[in-house]
């Protein structure tokens, strides 16, 4: 049994009730789609899929907005045993050619409006079949509509991959998360239990669904529950406040940057927010200011959890229990985790700051096609090195302190440094940079780029940032560009980014 057994069963059950409604951009009432139809529309778009020659195994990705193509398309390929690639819908072609060259990509659903860009892909690259344009919600049901319900059985291996998530590391080029129906159905069910799902919830769904926190936390969540998501095509804030108040939402999941917007655009007016029973954080740190802001503004206890792209969520504060500021809380259900010495992998005594390691059903097999990656990121008996400092108290809630990775985190999005550096070097200006994240109020971090230039005064701050967004996606092009005669190094001659940071940060 996988969670796509639960969601049948779900449609059966729930058949009458609307799963997804698809609010307009300014909050008010959408496409409503009920289990019983999502279902149908789900076999439909599997036969389509089948015509086009869909199989187990093969790599089907996803560059489209927030709506009812992308959630069938990316059920349909998981029920037939494909592989389902979301990807953010502003990958710029060079960043977006690396992902579908990289996963061997055999089919590709654009956007129409990138589809000129896109069109030419099929003849340059090996894998790839065929590029579909999607232009609307509308045309897209019109084409499906036509199809026989596909009778194909529910997917029985929890070990196969049915969703690819890329995520980067330390040498900079990112690689695929390989998520097993095993993975997504283990954390699914930990968090139904641990955050107390129920069929009558209607969660107000703000975040992107490219990314797990979105896709897998908060919408199959919602319908793993026989809940209801409310679906806004972006976030705003006062929009979001409004339409939780008016639909009477009870879930409302986000990164730390949205909670704030939320706290300064209620400041300016009342909110009542009574009808709702369970705010989560995640992505993020959540600040400690933050957390106590939001407790005065709307009388409600944010829940702050833990997680990443390649275990889903692994540790969060507890539904009923004390919801530590600071903490991440308790490893859920199924998962474990410990804190190690992060030169001998020892385990340490509470209280002591290590590096956080986890194990348990959720946590991914490897990555696409990096076997070298996957035996670094793991230790011989199983444990995933997180990348994440922490320590774990005397009374099992774990504190994170900080990164041994090299990673910012802006506005819930991980930008890798060494990615945004590979760019730099391509400027004909740039003698050296290194980018860092330099502490805001706002993003959490800000994406800083430090550079030696080739010539002193030859290169100017906007000239490099208009460079790095031809070739990156918004929110790894840095914010702030600082002109240096020299990084500070270590006796290999490895840039010290602690200290540079201290130089950067604070002028
Ligand atoms: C947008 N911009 C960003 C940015 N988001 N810049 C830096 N960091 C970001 N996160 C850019 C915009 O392109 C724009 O650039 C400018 O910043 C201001 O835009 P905005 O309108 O204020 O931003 P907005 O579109 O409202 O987006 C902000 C946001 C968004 C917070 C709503 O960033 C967001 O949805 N974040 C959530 C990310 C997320 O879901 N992460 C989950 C990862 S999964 P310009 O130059 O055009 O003006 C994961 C695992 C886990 O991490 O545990 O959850």
């Amino acid at each position: 049994m996988t969670f796509l057994d639960r969601l049948v069963d779900n449609c059966e059950r729930y058949a009458d009730k609307v799963a997804l409604e698809f609010l307009e951009a300014d909050g008010s009432s959408g496409r409503g789609v009920t289990y019983g139809q999502l279902e149908e529309a789900v076999r439909k778009t599997m036969a389509y899929l089948q015509e086009k020659g869909v199989k187990k195994g093969d790599r089907v990705a996803l560059q489209l907005p927030k709506g009812l193509p992308f959630i069938l398309l990316h059920l349909a390929v998981m029920r037939l045993e494909a592989i389902s690639l979301p990807l953010n819908p502003g990958y710029p072609p060079r960043e977006l050619r690396y992902f579908l060259e990289d996963a061997a990509v055999e089919l590709f659903f654009a956007d129409a409006a990138a589809a000129v860009t896109v069109a030419p892909l099929p003849d340059e690259m090996e894998s790839l079949e065929e590029v579909v344009p999607v232009k609307s919600t509308d045309s897209f049901l019109a084409q499906v509509v036509t199809y026989e319900a596909a009778r194909q059985p529910l997917p029985r291996d929890p070990d196969a991959t049915c969703l690819m998530i890329y995520t980067s590391g330390t040498t900079g080029r990112p690689k695929g998360a390989q998520l097993s129906y095993g993975n997504l159905t283990a954390n699914l069910d930990a968090l139904h239990e641990a955050w107390g799902w129920l069929a009558e919830d209607r969660i107000l769904h703000v975040l992107p669904i490219f990314h797990v926190h979105g896709l897998i936390v908060a919408l199959h969540g919602a319908l793993n529950a026989g809940a209801t998501a409310l679906l806004l095509p972006a976030f705003e804030a006062e929009v979001a406040l409004e339409a939780m108040e008016k639909e009477q939402c009870t879930v409302f999941m986000a990164v730390p940057t949205i909670h704030r917007r939320l706290v300064e655009a209620a400041n300016a007016g009342e909110v009542d927010l009574s009808h709702m029973r369970l705010l989560t954080s995640g992505s993020d740190r959540l600040p400690d200011d933050l957390f106590a802001q939001f407790q005065e503004t709307f009388g409600h206890t944010l829940l702050e959890r833990y997680g990443m792209s390649e275990t889903g969520m692994l540790i969060s504060n507890p539904l009923n229990g004390e919801r530590r500021v600071g903490s991440v809380g308790l490893p859920l259900p199924g998962v474990e985790a410990r804190i190690v010495d992060p030169e001998t992998e020892a385990p340490l005594p509470d209280g002591e700051v290590g590096a956080v390691q986890v194990r348990g059903a959720n946590v991914c097999k490897g990555y696409w096609r990096r076997p070298e990656k996957t035996a670094e990121a793991f230790t011989e008996d199983g444990w995933l090195r997180t990348g994440d400092l922490g320590l774990r108290e005397p009374d099992g809630y774990f504190t994170l302190k900080g990164r041994s990775k090299d990673l910012v985190i802006s506005g819930g999005y991980n930008v890798y440094p060494p990615e945004v550096e590979l760019v730099l070097a391509e400027h004909p200006g740039v003698d050296a940079s290194a980018v860092i994240g330099c502490p805001d109020p706002e993003w959490g971090e800000r994406v800083t780029a430090v550079i030696i230039p080739e010539a002193a005064g030859t290169l100017n701050a906007e000239e490099i940032i208009a460079f790095c967004r031809e070739r990156l996606v918004n929110y790894k092009v840095p914010r702030r560009v600082v002109f240096v005669d020299s990084f500070p190094r270590n006796a290999l001659g490895k840039v010290q980014k602690a200290r540079l940071r201290e130089q950067v940060c604070d002028e």
